[in-house]
């Protein structure tokens, strides 16, 4: 295959990024053109996404990418889940998404699971429940003038290609986060959006990760200076779809964690796992790249640092991560530990009070100091990563034998070795940017300058990227007891 100079849209919850790559079959360099930060805005007591900042961000990084490389030979977009922007009849969009930290959404649940009981919603969809899944945050609003005045429901990947191209789809790996999409099948589930009393146009047709989504507008071409055609492609749009495509795995018997705000922690399979015991421990089926799926549970993750160092600085205590991790390295290890998925972490606010609170609940002397805070954090994380992968084989049958670590956690030495001793296993860390080079690598595929399945497509990232590996050291019987401390769930 001959070289292809592509550009990836990754936005995540902290940071949006534009980054280029030239990508061929023995060749994949990143560098990023435009990173700029993603800040929430609440308004009259809603918490919304700034999605046309973050669209002007990402009409930066294309310019930028137009400066540096010359011609695009394409671009793909991915993006946090299940929030959406609604257009009316006219294509305009009826207001900025909803944040899914927002706390309205899962006041819908109850009245969702009166219609369809939860079991049903697990055998239809596969989904972990999430308080702000799509299908709770369209209930949430039902007899709203928005919804009623409502079209089309684009998640945000696919509203930003829209804007892009003026083409409208659904991209499937982002679309099985919504809660509506049938997981053996694969299309919209009818039954579920018919029973929830929702216009079944709402939802777009939907498209795959290859599929050609159209081109650059010569309105975009203008105000970013590209010389087209600059084709459109669809990725994985999820994110997270694309991080694990981004998974240096050498065989298949790997678990992975991408570890950003979030953190997703789990294993990739060939067909989904929909029994009892899979939706009572919280396991999610999602859609991956090529027909896989991502069997997986999300981990609260670096969530609770970011705010916390948030709510330091908001207090004019110094918040700077490096000090902070230097500092947490020294504090004795399970001094305190928490419940990461305690749904009380879910919304913006004071980590380190809510934290001190749920040790004092569980009988633990609270951290006193900012160190002790986030070492209780990061043994924390890492206890969640041991019961997430172990749970994910024991339930999946999938053996694991190496924890794959991505995303901007990567950089955390500190939570990699923990990682490694409360898993028992040896970490792979790296490359960071994963969901890009997942975005670039589905791109490149799909225009010819690399061939094969997710395995060829990770044999490239294996030759190409820098990965960092930890061997588990500490005992794990000294894990075991920390679990122990744990409520179970
Ligand atoms: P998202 O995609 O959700 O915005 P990222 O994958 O970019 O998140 O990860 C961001 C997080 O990565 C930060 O909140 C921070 O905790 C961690 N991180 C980034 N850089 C470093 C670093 N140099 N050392 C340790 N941790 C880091
Ligand atoms: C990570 C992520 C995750 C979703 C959450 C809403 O960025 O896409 O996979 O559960 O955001």
């Amino acid at each position: 295959g001959r070289e292809l100079t592509l550009a990836a849209v990754d936005l995540g919850a902290s940071s949006g990024r534009v980054m280029t790559a030239r990508v061929g079959p023995a060749r994949l360099d990143l560098h990023e053109v435009n990173r700029f930060t993603n800040r929430p805005v609440r308004v009259a007591g809603t918490l919304y996404w700034d999605v046309l900042a973050l669209y002007g961000g990402v009409l930066d990084g294309l310019r930028a990418a137009g400066r540096d490389v010359g011609r695009l030979d394409g671009v793909g977009i991915d993006s946090w889940a299940v929030d959406v922007g609604l257009l009316d009849a006219d294509g305009e969009l009826l207001g900025n998404p909803v944040h899914y930290r927002d706390a309205r959404h899962a006041t819908a649940v109850p009245a969702v699971h009166a219609v369809v009981p939860p079991e049903r919603l697990y055998a239809v969809t596969g989904l972990q429940h999430l308080p702000f899944n799509t299908v709770f945050q369209l209930a949430a609003q039902r007899g709203t003038a928005r919804l009623a005045a409502a079209r089309t429901a684009l998640l945000v990947p696919d509203l930003l290609a829209h804007w892009l191209t003026g083409a409208v789809g659904a991209e499937v790996t982002n679309a099985s986060t919504t809660g509506l999409l049938d997981a053996a099948t694969g299309e919209w589930s009818h039954e579920l959006i018919d029973a929830l009393g929702l216009p079944r146009g709402l939802f777009p047709p939907l498209t795959r990760p290859g599929d050609r989504l159209g081109e650059l507008t010569a309105d975009v071409l203008a105000d970013t200076g590209l010389t087209g055609p600059v084709p459109v492609t669809a990725v994985g749009s999820h994110d997270t779809a694309s991080a694990v495509v981004g998974v240096p795995a050498e065989s298949e018997r790997f678990a992975y964690v991408s570890c950003g705000t979030w953190s997703l922690a789990g294993v990739e399979l060939a067909a989904p796992v929909l029994t009892e015991a899979s939706r009572r421990a919280g396991f999610t089926n999602e859609a991956g790249v090529d027909g896989t799926v991502r069997y997986l549970r999300n981990v609260m993750g670096l969530w609770l640092l970011q705010e916390s160092q948030r709510t330091w600085r908001a207090a004019g205590l110094p918040a700077g991560l490096t000090e902070l991790l230097h500092a947490a390295a020294r504090v004795p290890a399970f001094s305190a530990v928490v419940d990461c998925n305690d749904p009380r972490f879910l919304p913006p606010g004071d980590m380190p009070a809510r934290i001190a609170a749920l040790c004092a609940e569980t009988g633990q002397t609270p951290p006193q100091s900012q160190a002790e805070t986030v070492r209780c954090i990061l043994d924390s994380l890492a206890l969640a990563y041991r019961r997430a992968v172990r749970q994910a084989a024991q339930l999946s049958g999938q053996d694991v034998d190496v924890v794959h670590l991505v995303g901007g956690g990567a950089r955390n030495a500190l939570l990699c070795q923990l990682t490694a001793d409360a898993c028992g296993l040896p970490v792979v860390a790296g490359p960071v940017e994963a969901a890009a080079l997942g975005n670039v690598l589905v791109q490149a595929r799909a225009g010819g300058a690399v061939a094969g399945g997710l395995s060829e497509l990770r044999q490239l990232l294996r030759a190409t990227q820098e990965v960092v590996r930890y061997r588990p050291s500490s005992s794990s019987a000294a894990w075991d007891a920390a679990e122990g401390r744990l409520p179970r769930r």
